[in-house]
């Protein structure tokens, strides 16, 4: 028997990108383990991701290519060859692109994060064709504009760091859940004294282990940064120094704020007015006392209308305090752009012949449903899938469903199961998992560039999606060099070696050694030097002006919520977050058996009054419903969900569901103030007992 310890990497949408040791027993991987010597996996895996392998060898992987034979939707497949297969996509997209190319689109997001099996050759393959391009918005869009506008780019406070904060704000993220190896550190932060603050409209896993948990109506984040600014420029809790040498615009804020007193804060974001001023004065004191204090911002406070203005706010608070001037304090949203990655040479945007129109990803119900128009352009007749499971995760999904079900749709699906979306496919193609193919990795929550190695070899008929696009262009007559390049060739292109940060950069021994960090300062801002136009944190921002936003922080209300839309609030009056599961990673691992059996059923979370009000009583099923859809979950009544707000914990494949259907039914399509983002959870539904 042969043994070998493989090195690779999560692939997975998460802040963490761990740092894997797959251990293989004669061609079959056994076991997956955290690097115990990785700097922030250290040792420790969640328990999706130990559970890899259960994944991979899963009864239900997709091992050979298919072609539908049911109904779209049904589910019903033929095992056919890879060359008929290619052959028939060829031919269907050749014929649509000698009308018009753009009626071709390709929807992709974060099933793997590698920059190999992500946007590389897919990329080139489309941008060579001349497709319709996508808006990758569904995550992140809105908050890193907001961030770039106030510090500009998407860099902060090392993971690796927080341990040594005095005050760390976990704001609007669940790392319990969603960024374990962040939550080791403030958890060694707490044992050596810090104080935690979870803000947060419920009470998740981490808020129950903060010191505090303040509990802000979903959408009104931005309020409250800006009533913490009040209290703090009222009170002088500042740092004058920093503020008069690395800020633009203190004047203005100071007007700006004054009308946010604690009072008026308090009311628009539902707490009270001593959770108000007790966070600002905590927060600027324990910074006068020259402690490090810490803000982690996460993904939930910018799934709403005023989600960019929310993290743009929250983003301004660390220069009024000095918070900056210690390596563990200041703010981290995102650490993407800590890697200068190379995208012109991964994806060639210069084989794209002419300018293309873009469709926005959480748009896709909309755009699958809309007619050619001179604003819209040409009908969508075919869409290839990689990478995602939007018929589970696109919001307003009776509209994603319907527009997926269209007969005239070619659709071509690249996966490992047959999701919800899958079962739409044409033709289903199966792709490798992260233990079958080769990539390399930036991160979004540390500074490490990760190295994958394949430890097995595919199973089944399986192929990376580099391979689909390569044997897919060959058929279309590409002959551009870089459509012949291997896995290992793209990689060794991913970072762009004249930036300091990469300089040290060589594939080869990153695929040797697993990981490598990029070349970036400890305390990125302590000297000022923000990478913005201006070089200051921009309380006042011209590029805003520019954009037709508001130069200066503000508020901006939630599409929906009682106090922004009364008249929609009257039949619907709840408002609903569908934030990630524990035991799910978006929509993937929720057919793996021990993973939903843990998560148990979908659920809904509703405050005792608002159950009582509704004669619901816990364990009944629920319906849960406004004037775009509905779907069935179990009510769980509990005070963790704040009075006026249900929540339902996502994300779940509809048709392992008792009634096919999630919480997306319920979600819009409408976007955020910047980035085109979603809103997810700007959502006013009603909620009967079934
Ligand atoms: N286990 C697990 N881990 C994951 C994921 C997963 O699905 N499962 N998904 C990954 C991905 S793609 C992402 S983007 C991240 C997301 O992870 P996070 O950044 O943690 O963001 P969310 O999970 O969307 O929301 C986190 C918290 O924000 C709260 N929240 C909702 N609305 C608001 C609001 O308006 N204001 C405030 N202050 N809080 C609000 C929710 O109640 C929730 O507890 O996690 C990644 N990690
Ligand atoms: N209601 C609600 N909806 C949400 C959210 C929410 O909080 N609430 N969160 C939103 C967020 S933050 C995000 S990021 C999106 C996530 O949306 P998606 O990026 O679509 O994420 P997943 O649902 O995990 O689907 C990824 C799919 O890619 C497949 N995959 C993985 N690796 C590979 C590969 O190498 N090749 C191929 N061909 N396929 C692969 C997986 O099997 C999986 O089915 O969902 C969004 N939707
Ligand atoms: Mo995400």
């Amino acid at each position: 028997m042969t043994t070998s310890i493989v090195r690779a990497t999560c692939p997975h949408d998460c802040p963490d990108t761990c740092a894997l040791l797959v251990t293989v027993k004669d061609g079959v991987a056994t076991e997956v383990r955290g690097d115990p010597d990785h700097p922030t996996t250290a040792g420790v895996l969640c328990t999706k991701v130990s559970r890899y392998t259960e994944r991979t060898y899963h009864k239900d992987r997709l091992l050979y290519p298919m072609k539908r034979i049911g109904r779209k939707g049904e589910g019903k497949f033929e095992r056919i060859s890879w060359d008929e297969a290619l052959d028939t996509i060829a031919a269907r997209l050749k014929e649509i692109a000698a009308r018009n190319p753009q009626a071709i689109l390709p929807y992709s997001y974060c099933g793997t994060m590698g920059l190999v099996q992500g946007e590389s050759m897919a990329a080139r393959f489309f941008h060579k064709l001349g497709a319709s391009l996508l808006d990758r918005t569904i995550c992140s869009a809105a908050g890193g504009v907001g961030y770039k506008y106030s510090i500009g780019a998407r860099i902060g406070t090392d993971v690796e760091q927080f341990q040594n904060a005095k005050l760390i704000l976990i704001w609007g993220g669940n790392p319990i859940a969603s960024n374990l190896h962040f939550w080791m550190r403030a958890q060694e932060a707490k044992r050596r004294g810090a104080k935690l603050i979870a803000i947060d409209p419920y009470r998740s896993l981490t808020a129950e282990k903060c010191h505090q948990h303040i509990a802000p109506l979903p959408g009104t984040d931005a309020a409250l940064a800006l009533g913490m600014m009040h209290v703090l420029i009222a009170e002088n809790l500042l740092d004058e120094d920093y503020i008069a040498r690395h800020t633009l615009g203190f004047d203005q804020l100071r007007e700006r704020v004054r009308e946010w007193t604690p009072q008026r804060t308090a009311q628009t974001c539902g707490i009270t007015v001593e959770e108000v001023e007790q966070l600002a004065r905590e927060y600027g004191a324990s910074a006068r006392r020259g402690e490090p204090v810490a803000i982690r911002v996460n993904y939930g406070v910018q799934r709403t209308h005023g989600g960019g203005m929310a993290v743009r706010n929250i983003a301004c608070l660390p220069a009024l305090v000095g918070a900056w001037r210690h390596a563990a304090g200041g703010v981290q949203l995102s650490t993407s752009d800590a890697f200068p990655k190379n995208n012109q040479a991964l994806q060639r945007p210069d084989l794209l012949q002419g300018p293309s129109r873009t469709i926005n990803m959480i748009e896709i119900g909309n755009a699958l449903l809309h007619e050619a128009s001179p604003e819209f352009g040409p009908k969508i007749e075919a869409l290839v899938v990689y990478n995602s499971n939007p018929v589970a995760v696109a919001p307003e999904s009776p509209k994603v469903a319907q527009g997926f079900a269209r007969e005239d749709l070619f659709t071509v699906v690249l996966e490992h199961f047959q999701t919800d979306t899958a079962d739409h496919a044409d033709i289903l193609l199966p792709a490798t998992t992260q233990l079958e193919h080769v990539d390399i990795h930036t991160t979004y929550g540390h500074m490490y560039m990760m190295a994958n190695n394949a430890a097995i070899a595919p199973l089944g008929e399986a192929k990376p999606n580099t391979e689909v696009f390569r044997l897919l262009a060959a058929r279309m007559g590409f002959d551009d060099p870089c459509f012949k390049e291997s896995d290992d060739d793209i990689a060794a292109q991913a970072f762009n070696k004249d930036d300091v940060r990469a300089i040290h950069f060589d594939w080869d021994s990153l695929k040797q050694k697993g990981w490598q960090k990029v070349n970036m300062p400890e305390a990125p801002f302590a000297d000022g030097g923000f990478p913005t136009p201006s070089g200051k944190c921009e309380f006042y921002c011209e590029r805003m002006k520019a954009a037709g936003l508001d130069p200066l922080p503000a508020y901006v209300p939630p599409h929906e919520s009682l106090a922004s839309s009364p008249e929609l609030g009257k039949d619907y009056p709840l408002a609903m977050i569908s934030p990630p599961a524990r035991n799910f990673l978006n929509s993937t691992f929720v057919n793996v058996e021990s993973l939903r059996n843990t998560e148990g059923e979908p659920h809904l979370d509703i405050h005792p009054l608002d159950a009582a009000h509704r004669g619901i009583e816990d364990g009944n099923p629920v319906r849960i419903f406004n004037a775009r859809g509905s779907f069935v979950a179990k009510a769980r009544v509990t005070e963790k969900a704040r009075q006026g707000l249900v929540v339902g914990l996502s994300i779940w494949w509809k048709k392992l569901t008792a009634d096919g259907k999630n919480a997306n039914e319920v979600t819009s399509q409408r976007t955020t103030d910047m980035g085109n983002g979603p809103t997810f959870y700007d959502v006013l539904v009603q909620v009967e007992k079934v």
